[in-house]
């Protein structure tokens, strides 16, 4: 009996004892949260908007980004320091979705959510880690651009070298009015060292049809060169480069979304002439040049060309000649037969261009100069 009380005296003492310390604690942090006016106000991320935080269940810093009107996408190559290598949750607007990797522009591992994210630790991966981001709608799944990736090799101590097989994304333009992004040199860690491509974003969304990737073997997009998908398009995502002889050869490259001419009418119109046989025909590539229609050249002659894609053809007013070739943005190549002057052929170059947006689209040809008669005579092509 005497035994019992002790110890429900004991176990009162601990009662009341754990009480002060509650209250003490209580009171310590009334006091604190009444001194310490909030760090940073925080604020939901609106329906176009991404909000990323350096505690789990959306605490701590924060920073928010949005898809603004006019935006493809939204790219962050880099985060501040307030939330670079903290980010521990990802709050994402109903209308977007945000891609991220571990390094800077789009480099590292990553991955891609269409759903808030409240505790990364579940992805460690991921937690406390992230350092690039890109905002997209939500309906693609992916943002728009090409994944590379190559084997890296890094030294692993004692002289030894550990490969590794990394990723690095090459988004399309930011804004929508760029239809084309320029990777002059796409970086020591995956030049002339690169296995697969993987277009993006999701296949399911037609937009996917859109894009378009000019690979280069040279920097500056310079040497051979391959495009994915080729004309006509394709539903494939995963481009082995070795299927095209192309595996290691990449330096350069050019992302491009071929939209419909219709998007582009919301862009800020310019004061220069619009081409209205644009609107006749079919789309053609951006990286290319528009050579469609009626051309007066300094031999007289009146030519007339079609073009699909990066082939064209002409004919020439008052004769039986027929000629054909391939033009890029800037270099041309024909041959041609059948009239007066016989067969032959020339390389010639685009030498004056309407450039409908800073680097958007298809250049309307203006002129084109070509090295006729194995280069000894310049013939001028021009438009009325
Ligand atoms: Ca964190
Ligand atoms: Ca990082």
């Amino acid at each position: 009996m005497q035994d019992l009380k002790e110890k429900q005296n004991i176990k009162n003492r601990h009662v009341k004892s754990s009480l002060y310390w509650n209250l003490v604690i209580l009171f310590s942090w009334l006091l604190q949260a009444v001194l310490t006016p909030p760090l940073f106000a925080q604020r939901p991320p609106g329906p176009n908007e991404v909000a990323v935080y350096e505690h789990i269940n959306y605490v701590g810093n924060q920073e928010i980004y949005a898809l603004e009107p006019g935006m493809r996408q939204k790219l962050v190559p880099f985060l501040p320091n307030t939330v670079d290598n903290e980010i521990s949750s990802i709050q994402v607007g109903e209308n977007v979705g945000v891609a991220f990797w571990t390094e800077q522009n789009f480099f590292g591992s990553g991955n891609a959510t269409i759903q808030s994210i409240n505790n990364l630790s579940l992805a460690p991966e991921y937690h406390d880690t992230i350092s690039s981001l890109i905002i997209f709608p939500k309906e693609w799944k992916y943002p728009m651009g090409v994944l590379i990736t190559g084997k890296f090799w890094f030294d692993s101590g004692g002289g030894t070298k550990t490969g590794e097989t990394l990723g690095k994304f090459f988004p399309a333009p930011e804004k929508m009015t760029d239809r084309i992004a320029y990777y002059p040199d796409i970086g020591y860690e995956l030049k002339n060292n690169n296995i697969d491509a993987y277009l993006r974003p999701d296949f399911m969304h037609p937009v996917f049809k859109q894009v378009y990737v000019k690979l280069c073997e040279q920097e500056n997009f310079g040497g051979k060169s391959i495009t994915i998908p080729g004309p006509g398009g394709s539903i494939q995502q995963h481009f082995q480069l070795s299927d095209y002889q192309f595996a290691n050869q990449v330096s350069s490259l050019q992302v491009i979304h071929n939209y419909p001419v219709s998007v582009q009418q919301s862009a800020p119109s310019t004061k220069q002439i619009t081409p209205v046989h644009k609107q006749m025909e079919a789309i053609l590539p951006a990286d290319t040049s528009d050579v469609r229609g009626q051309w007066q050249s300094n031999i007289g002659l009146t030519f007339n060309i079609t073009q699909q894609g990066y082939n064209f053809q002409w004919t020439v007013k008052g004769s039986n000649e027929k000629g054909s070739g391939t033009v890029n943005r800037w270099s041309i190549t024909a041959s041609w037969q059948g009239g007066p002057r016989g067969s032959g052929s020339a390389k010639g170059q685009i030498t004056d261009a309407y450039t409908p947006g800073l680097s958007e689209g298809p250049l309307w040809a203006n002129a084109i100069e070509w090295d006729y008669y194995v280069g000894s005579v310049k013939i001028r092509f021009y438009r009325d």
